[in-house]
Formats: C-alpha cells, structure tokens, sequence
C-alpha cells in the first residue's frame, strides 16, 4: 500500500464516523441520554399527529438552506427586526412547539449542552423512522447561530424551475441527485391551496385530470386556504411512491410536477419510482449531507438555552 492510502487508511480507523467537523455520538459522554430524550418526545408527538413528520423535514430543510444548520429559523422577530420565520417561505413551516419541548426537557438533564439546530436534526431523523422511513447516524456537534434575518431568506419557491432550483442546490454543494432525492421529502406532508392556485388555474395539461377536478373544488372554497396531500397516495407513510405519482401526473407543486417532465431529472425520478430501496439508501446520504451545510462547530456560535432567542 502507497503511504498516502495508508494514512487515509488509519484516519478512517481512528475517527470512524467523523464527517466534516461533525461526529456520531457527540452527546455520549457530556449528554448520554440526550438522543434517547428527542426519540422519545418526538415519539409521543408523532403518536397525537402523524403530520411531524412532514413539519419536521421541512423546518431541516429551510434551517441548513439559509444560513446553513444552525436554527437560525428558530428565532422569533424582535419589533422592528424580523427573523427567518417571518419570511413567506417560512411562514407555514411548523413544529417550533415541539422543538421547545424537546429542548425544555434536555435543558433539565444537561443544561446548555445540546444545541438546537441538533435537536432539529435529530428529531427529523426519528420522525422520518416512525413514518416508515430509513434509519441512519446523525452525525453532530452543530452550534447554533448567532443572526437571523428575513432577508436572509431565498429559497427556490414552489413555481422555479429544476434548472433554477438546480442552482440552488449546486451552491450549497449538492448534487443533481441529491436534489431529486430531497425532494422525495415530498411523500409527506401538505400544501396550501394558495401554492397550487396558478397551477389549478391555468390549463396545465400536465396535471392528471381525475386529480385536477377533486383539487378545483377542494381548493375552491371562497375566503379559506384548505391543505392538500403532496403526495396523493400514501400521504403520511415516507416511502418512494411520489416519484411514482409525479410520472402519473399527480404531482400537487409544479416543481414537483416538473421533476418528472424536465430531461435532466427524469432518468433520476424514474429510477426512484421503480426502486423504493435504493430510494431508502440514497436519501439517507443526501440527508445528512443536507445536514451538514456550512454547519457551525467548536466555539462557534453559541449553545442556546431558549431555541427562539439568542442567549444574549
Ligand atoms: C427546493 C425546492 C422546494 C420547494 C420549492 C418546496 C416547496 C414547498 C411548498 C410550497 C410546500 C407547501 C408549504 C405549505 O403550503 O405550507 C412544501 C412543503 C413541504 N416541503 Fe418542500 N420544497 C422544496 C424542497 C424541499 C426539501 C428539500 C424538503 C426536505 C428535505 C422539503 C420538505 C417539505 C415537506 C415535508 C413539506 C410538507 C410540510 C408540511 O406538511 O407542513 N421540501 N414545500
Ligand atoms: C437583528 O439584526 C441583526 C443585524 O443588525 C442581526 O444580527 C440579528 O440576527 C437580527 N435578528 C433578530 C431577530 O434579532
Ligand atoms: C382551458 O381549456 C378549456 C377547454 O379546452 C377552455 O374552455 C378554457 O377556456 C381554458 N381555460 C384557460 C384558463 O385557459
Ligand atoms: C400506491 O401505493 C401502494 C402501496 O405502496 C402501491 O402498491 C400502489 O401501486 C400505488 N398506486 C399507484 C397508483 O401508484
Ligand atoms: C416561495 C416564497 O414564498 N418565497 C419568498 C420567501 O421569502 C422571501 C423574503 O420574504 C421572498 O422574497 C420570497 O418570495
């Protein structure tokens, strides 16, 4: 063996789970029991609501896309200084109750030690389990972060294009795949109606007719917002059949409709439509790569005590 690959070889025995500056087992000496407390609260949470889980991997999402993971989108506005929270991309993002529960119970057993934008990753990770998802190491040691501003806040929205949506990706250091694959979080959860309204609207022939009356007169009633399942045929189970729906034309967003129409993610989303498998093992990559975008470590940051406002 050539002495490089030899020390490759030895770093990877000596550190084993290390990925980026983050490790596996972060907490297990200074908060043993601090991964066994979020499965437990988000357990129990998921057991009054199955939606968690939906609420959860898109609060991951918007936290690591702005500003990378560091709970940034936890913060609540001051006056005269708006949060990431305020932004509408984030308006709708739920769950910030359980978070708190999640870190007033952590607070009791290991006070400032475990950080929120942890919590956020591992309370996804439980959630995506209970709704039948994979299993997988969150690697941690994230700190949280200091700034939190709407301007801040430039997500692709629900009309962009894959190419554009692709850019977005790509600047965070993701792959084409890696993008598909997120997505696939779409098996979950809902939208509003007034996300699809263009899309109900105008004659995209791209929509599944069958679908497209049900949603008309679902989504047409006057003076309210209703919700619609992204994912219209196992709405609460985290599996690959999106994929199999967006080739119907059941796709609800228009991005997730194109992710099936576009050439350069097509061969991506037919893939996943036939192997739900590979789906499992490739979204458990992509997760935790999400995981780590420009994470804070070390002494960075801070470690707060209240997820919705800085310590000070
Ligand atoms: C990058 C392009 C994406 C766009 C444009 C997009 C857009 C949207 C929109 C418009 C909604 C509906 C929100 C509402 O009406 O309340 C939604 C929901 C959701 N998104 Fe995305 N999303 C994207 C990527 C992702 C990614 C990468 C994830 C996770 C890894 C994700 C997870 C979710 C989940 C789980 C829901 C359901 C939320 C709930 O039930 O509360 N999305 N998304
Ligand atoms: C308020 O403004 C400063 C920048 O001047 C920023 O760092 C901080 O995170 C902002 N947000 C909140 C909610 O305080
Ligand atoms: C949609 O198509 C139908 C029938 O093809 C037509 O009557 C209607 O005017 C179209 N609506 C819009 C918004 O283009
Ligand atoms: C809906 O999901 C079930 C269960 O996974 C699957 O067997 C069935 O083929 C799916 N239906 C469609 C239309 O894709
Ligand atoms: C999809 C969406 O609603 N995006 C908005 C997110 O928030 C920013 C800042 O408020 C807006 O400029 C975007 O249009």
């Amino acid at each position: 063996m050539k002495p490089t690959i030899l020390l490759i070889f030895l770093m990877f025995l000596l550190f084993p789970f290390a990925f980026g500056d983050l490790k596996v087992g972060f907490y297990s000496s200074s908060c043993p029991r601090a991964e066994l407390i979020v499965r437990q609260v988000v357990e129990r949470s998921f057991n009054q609501d199955r939606s968690m889980t939906a609420a959860l991997l898109r609060m991951h999402f918007h936290d690591c896309f702005v500003r990378g993971c560091d709970a940034s989108i936890l913060i609540d506005s001051k006056k005269g200084n708006e949060s990431e929270k305020a932004a509408r991309a984030n308006l709708t993002v739920r769950g910030y109750n359980l978070i708190d529960e999640i870190k007033r119970i952590l607070e009791n057993a290991c006070p400032s030690t475990v950080s929120c934008a942890d919590i956020i990753s591992l309370a996804t990770r439980d959630s995506v389990v209970l709704a039948g998802g994979p299993s997988y190491n969150v690697p941690t040691g994230r700190r949280d972060g200091l700034v939190s501003t709407v301007n801040d806040v430039h997500l692709p929205g629900p009309e962009s294009s894959i190419s554009q949506t692709l850019q977005a990706f790509k600047s965070k250091g993701m792959t084409l795949e890696e993008m598909v694959t997120l997505l696939g979080a779409h098996t979950v959860g809902f939208a509003h109606c007034s996300f699809i309204g263009k899309r109900l609207g105008s004659n995209d022939s791209s929509m599944d007719p069958n679908l497209r009356k049900r949603l008309v007169q679902w989504c047409g009633v006057e003076g309210k917002d209703p919700l619609v399942f992204l994912d219209q045929n196992t709405s609460f189970v985290f599996d690959h059949q999106f994929y199999n729906q967006i080739l119907l034309g059941r796709g609800v967003l228009t991005i997730d409709q194109n992710l099936a129409l576009d050439s350069i993610s097509k061969g991506v989303v037919t893939g996943f439509a036939r192997n739900g498998e590979n789906f499992r093992e490739r979204f458990v990559d992509a997760v935790v790569k999400l995981g780590n975008v420009d994470v804070l470590v070390g002494n960075q940051g801070e470690i707060r005590k209240n997820c919705r406002v800085f310590n000070s």
